[in-house]
């Protein structure tokens, strides 16, 4: 009767939580998951001003249902990974006028005070998925469509007959100023972007990587390029290094095992005060279904000597506050 009773205010919460919300909130987390209160997925993650930015997508599929329902991203932000606060969904499906549906990863950049937003989406009129970016003036929103069309369009990349490969954008400045723009699924694709990172500049190259499924991430610690990846299918995450973000990259192996019930993984990695942390999602909250009712987690994440990432330890207990 307990469990009954339990079950139904968890089915409350969650159906309430899926509601528009039009103010900010807080929680504090309790371990992994980090958030219980609504379903999230695919996590990226931007420090910007000493606070930590999550941005996630955001399942809402009916229970029981082996199919992605995604219409909006969502925002959360922390300063002591920890305590959270919550804003009203910053961008949705709907603000790209071009497009149809299904809010898949995504990831925001700062330049110049400027917060981009790049996302991976269904296209209305050209077959397959595709990838656009949103513009804001601050990091909680709101975005507004940048470029009122797609940046990259599925015709544009035909190494493969699948109409997903432009999904999953990951983007990154590097040290001289050069935007690059990663995405793909089966293919990795890249390409530079110019100075107002809503146009390409020069010709989309491909990277090739061992069983290269999806979810590429870039980042770069002392001197060294990472780029994580999934890798089969259900996901593990492995990674590349290289000593230029144009490679030649090298294989480095496995870095997150599957995660839970959930047959993706999806990664994002990044240092805030002083603590490195991987952020990724599992299944955990949902008993059935899990790859598409996700969650977000967070753990710490340690580089050994040579530059080389340890294994991660997915915990139940998640990160300790930092001061
Ligand atoms: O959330 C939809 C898709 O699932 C993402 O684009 C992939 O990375 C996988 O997590």
């Amino acid at each position: 009767m307990k469990k009954l009773a339990s079950l139904l205010s968890c089915c409350f919460s969650l159906a309430l939580a899926n509601a528009q919300q039009s103010k900010d909130t807080t929680f504090r987390s309790n371990g992994n998951p980090i958030i219980t209160h609504k379903y999230t997925a695919d996590p990226a993650a931007m420090v910007y001003k000493d606070t930590f930015y999550l941005y996630t997508g955001h399942d809402v599929a009916p229970k029981n249902r082996n199919g992605y329902e995604m219409h909006d991203w969502l925002c959360f932000s922390t300063t002591d990974m920890v305590n959270w606060t919550e804003y009203p969904s910053p961008l949705n499906v709907k603000d790209f006028t071009w497009a149809k549906d299904d809010a898949w990863a995504s990831q925001v950049i700062e330049r110049k005070g400027k917060f981009y937003w790049y996302v991976a989406i269904s296209h209305a009129a050209i077959h397959g998925k595709a990838i656009g970016v949103a513009v804001a003036d601050n990091p909680r929103g709101p975005f507004k469509d940048a470029l009122g069309k797609a940046l990259i369009t599925n015709d544009m990349t035909t190494e493969t007959k699948i109409s997903w490969d432009d999904i999953d954008p990951t983007i990154f400045i590097d040290d001289n100023q050069q935007a690059y723009l990663f995405w793909g699924n089966t293919t990795l694709h890249y390409v530079k972007l110019k100075e107002n990172m809503i146009e390409m500049e020069g010709e989309i190259k491909t990277v090739q990587l061992p069983n290269f499924t999806e979810a590429p991430w870039v980042h770069k610690h002392n001197g060294w390029y990472y780029l994580s990846y999934a890798y089969q299918f259900p996901e593990k995450i492995a990674y590349a290094m290289s000593r230029n973000i144009e490679g030649p990259w090298e294989y480095k192996g496995i870095l997150n095992e599957i995660a839970g019930n959930s047959n993706t993984n999806h990664q994002a990695i990044l240092e805030f005060r002083g603590k490195n942390y991987f952020v990724y999602h599992n299944g955990a909250l949902a008993a059935d279904a899990g790859s598409f009712h996700r969650s977000v987690c967070i753990d710490e994440l340690f580089y050994n000597k040579d530059g080389t990432m340890k294994r991660v330890v997915m915990t139940s207990e998640g990160v300790k506050a930092v001061k």
